[in-house]
């Protein structure tokens, strides 16, 4: 569909990115057809993936020239380009940054070990296209087929979907920038005189160190290896004075695994999850010899606390106020944000009746607040939920905060989205409104 209203031409921004942003629907939906960047799939019970969430697939925010999310991965990049270099002085880590958002179950969870009744799989939770496939999760669901294909030094880029609660520092697509390192003894070891003294491998006790297979020694090189290079990334990015701290984490594809968290406006927030790869997982991709790390950090993350950004949804901002900002060539300029404006937010409570023999999920409510409210909503709270002995039925009431990041809004405007989320809630969630 070509939509022909230019509102106005974005001073400073490239005109072939506006463009691509209103002439092409990268993806879509109708009825039980879905289309995503030119792969077509049949919905099915599972499909929870609606036309509002779509409508991010093709902006690749993390491709974009001069987005602040874009640096941030060019400056990831960067480190580990200088870090792991081969014998010939060339990059050893591949860079995969356009891979197709749409994986399969297996992809997303099986090839990761993630057992078949965990939560992380739920519907609440993710974006189904069909019961096979959905929009990846987390950028690790590549980690799988790329050791497949060969490589063991290797960076996967791109955009993630989560179906979550809407706040500041929460959206239901943010992006993952992950590291795969995969190590032979003598890549570990380097050449010592006596290499039959090490080994990677033995047939010991899993303990919270190091799983069974590996020898304690081997699983430690690779825990310093790996933290020192995330740390160094840390430092490089935000300075030497900048307080982080690891924290002992739990995946199914790592053991052991870390994440590190750095201070946002005196708030611990992590930055990374990170571990030593289950070696199952590589032996299932062909793999006998070698022994990996891996890590997956939020971009989102970074950039905020790179630039002092304090809104997730700046990222999608199209505004040249916020893109001018970091329109620098060299990645590693320094930047800081600075507020484009404030505008005062409009505040409105929505409460109604669950339905009492049909399934409700709160993820469907914020679901459709998005989904009819667009970015003029910027937060959806739960505010209270109480059951009526006499009716035998739940209530549930709602905050939506809805504010504009570029003008004002007028409390007409907002009651007009409001009665729309009103309707619309009426007629898909087969709620009451009260
Ligand atoms: C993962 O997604 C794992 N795949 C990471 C991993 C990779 C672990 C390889 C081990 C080995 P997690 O859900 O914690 O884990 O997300 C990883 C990072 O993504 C977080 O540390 C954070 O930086 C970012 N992140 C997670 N959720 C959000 C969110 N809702 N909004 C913005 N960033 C987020
Ligand atoms: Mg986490």
């Amino acid at each position: 569909m070509v939509v022909v209203v230019f509102h106005r031409i974005l001073p400073g921004s490239r005109f072939s990115q506006i463009t691509r942003l209103l002439s092409t629907k990268a993806a879509s939906i109708s009825g039980s057809k879905v289309e995503v960047l030119g792969r077509e799939y049949t919905g099915d019970h599972m499909t929870n993936v609606t036309s509002h969430l779509l409508s991010h697939i093709g902006r690749d925010l993390h491709l974009q020239p001069y987005h602040p999310l874009r640096h941030v991965a060019q400056r990831v990049t960067q480190h580990m380009y200088c870090q792991y270099v081969s014998p010939r002085g060339n990059p050893l880590f591949s860079v995969h940054s356009q891979l197709h958002p749409v994986v399969t179950t297996h992809q997303n969870f099986d090839s990761l070990l993630i057992p078949k009744d965990h939560i992380s799989r739920k519907k609440s939770d993710n974006f189904y296209i069909n019961e096979t496939h959905l929009l990846r999760a987390h950028t690790s669901a590549h980690q799988s087929e790329l050791i497949k294909m060969g490589f063991d030094n290797f960076l996967v880029i791109g955009d993630v979907y989560r179906r979550d609660s809407i706040d500041a520092s929460h959206y239901p697509v943010f992006h993952q920038l992950e590291g795969v390192r995969l190590c032979t003894l003598k890549e570990l070891y380097g050449t010592h005189q006596n290499m039959d003294a090490y080994h990677l491998f033995e047939n010991g006790e899993r303990t919270e160190h190091h799983q069974g297979v590996h020898t304690a020694e081997a699983a430690r090189r690779m825990e310093v290896e790996l933290k020192g290079c995330l740390l160094g990334l840390a430092t490089s990015l935000f300075g030497r004075d900048t307080e982080v701290r690891w924290v002992d984490a739990y995946f199914p594809f790592t053991h052991p695994s870390w994440e590190l968290e750095v201070q946002i406006n005196g708030e611990w927030v992590e930055l990374l999850g990170c571990g030593i790869m289950e070696q199952e997982i590589l032996a299932n991709a062909g793999v006998q010899d070698k022994i990996g790390w891996a890590f997956g950090l939020g971009l989102e993350r970074w950039a905020m606390k790179l630039y002092g950004i304090p809104d997730i949804r700046l990222f999608w901002s199209t505004d040249s106020g916020f893109l001018s900002q970091f329109r620098f060539d060299d990645s590693a300029t320094p930047a800081s944000y600075k507020p484009v404006s404030k505008y005062n937010p409009c505040i409105n409570d929505i409460s109604f009746w669950l339905p009492k023999d049909q399934k409700y999920e709160s993820a469907d409510f914020y679901d459709l607040v998005r989904s009819v409210g667009g970015s003029l909503v910027e937060q959806v709270s739960l505010v209270d939920s109480f059951t009526s002995p006499k009716k035998q039925l739940t209530s549930h009431c709602y905050r939506i905060v809805y504010r504009h990041m570029e003008r004002v809004l007028t409390q007409e405007e907002v009651n007009e989205v409001h009665r729309r989320i009103e309707q619309k809630a009426a007629s898909t969630l087969q709620v009451s409104i009260r």
